[in-house]
């Protein structure tokens, strides 16, 4: 099965995507399968792909962006998720992992990909208090017709951070059109972008998937536990911002220097350089 990353020229995506492909390569050989959805268009992060030879399928957000608050604008790259069940280069793909680019792999994924595929998608689930809001549902037109989407809330949200996608179902009498309307036309009633789309469209419908799969390093688990540490909050180079300090406990310190320990010299000079700047 493929792992899929998805970036676009925001800062810090590339330098993150490399470590991520490193680590699975460390994990799970040279010619562990990826690919990277690429929706920036620099000529420059081409290269730095085909350095690394790391697939590429560019792809633009297909998700309509007026009616995107500033912040979904100004993250959209985070949607490019959604859209893996249409890209071509995927075609021939019933399922793919897909995984934030600010992952660490630290122990094989097997267990995972050898398991059973979940009938919509697998995921685990978020730390935090149940989810609710004043929508109660949302509506969408697809087709010529309107169709309604009871909110499931309350709801424990699930984390967008890696999402075991069965690409096959999406496609099945194009439930994947659906949602993708559903996205495009609800994008400004949501809290937590990409990660809710999900949630709400899909509810209770999503498999929860085990803790070790998207392990974030301030848990006390994390070090023992995490085949995939990700990095939810503080990124593996911001040891200072305030509004994160809660976030950098237990394994922080340790697994954002085995992040660290992937990348070269240059690189370490360069991400040193820019703190030296304040970022
Ligand atoms: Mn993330």
């Amino acid at each position: 099965m493929k792992t899929v990353f998805c970036i676009d020229d925001s800062p810090g995506y590339l330098l993150l995507l490399k470590v991520a492909v490193r680590s699975l390569r460390a994990v799970h050989g040279p010619d562990a399968p990826c690919l990277c959805v690429y929706g920036g268009d620099k000529a420059e992060v081409l290269q730095s792909l085909a350095a690394e030879a790391i697939p590429v399928a560019r792809h633009q957000l297909r998700l309509p962006t007026e009616k995107m608050t500033p912040l979904a604008l100004a993250c959209r790259g985070c949607f490019l998720k959604l859209e893996l069940a249409i890209l071509p280069e995927l075609a021939g793909d019933d399922a793919v992992l897909y995984c934030d680019a600010d992952v660490l792999f630290r122990q094989p994924l097997d267990a995972l990909f050898s398991g059973p595929l979940p009938p919509y998608m697998g995921m685990v689930r978020e730390h935090t208090a149940p989810f609710w809001h004043e929508h109660q549902r949302m509506e969408y037109l697809w087709r010529g017709h309107r169709h309604v989407v009871p909110m499931p809330f309350p709801i424990w949200t699930f984390s967008s951070g890696v999402v075991l996608f069965n690409l096959e179902r999406l496609r099945r009498r194009d439930l994947i059109g659906h949602f993708l309307a559903f996205a495009g036309q609800n994008v400004d009633k949501i809290g937590n972008l990409d990660q809710s789309l999900l949630n709400y469209f899909f509810g209770k419908r999503i498999t929860r998937l085990d803790e070790r799969w998207n392990c974030p390093p301030y848990l006390t688990q994390s070090l023992e536990q995490g085949h995939i540490v990700h990095f939810h909050g503080a990124k593996p180079w911001d040891t200072t911002s305030a509004v994160l300090k809660d976030l950098r406990i237990n394994h922080f310190e340790t697994l954002r220097q085995a992040w660290f320990a992937y990348l070269r010299p240059d690189e370490r000079e360069q991400l040193a350089a820019r703190f030296q700047r304040g970022k």
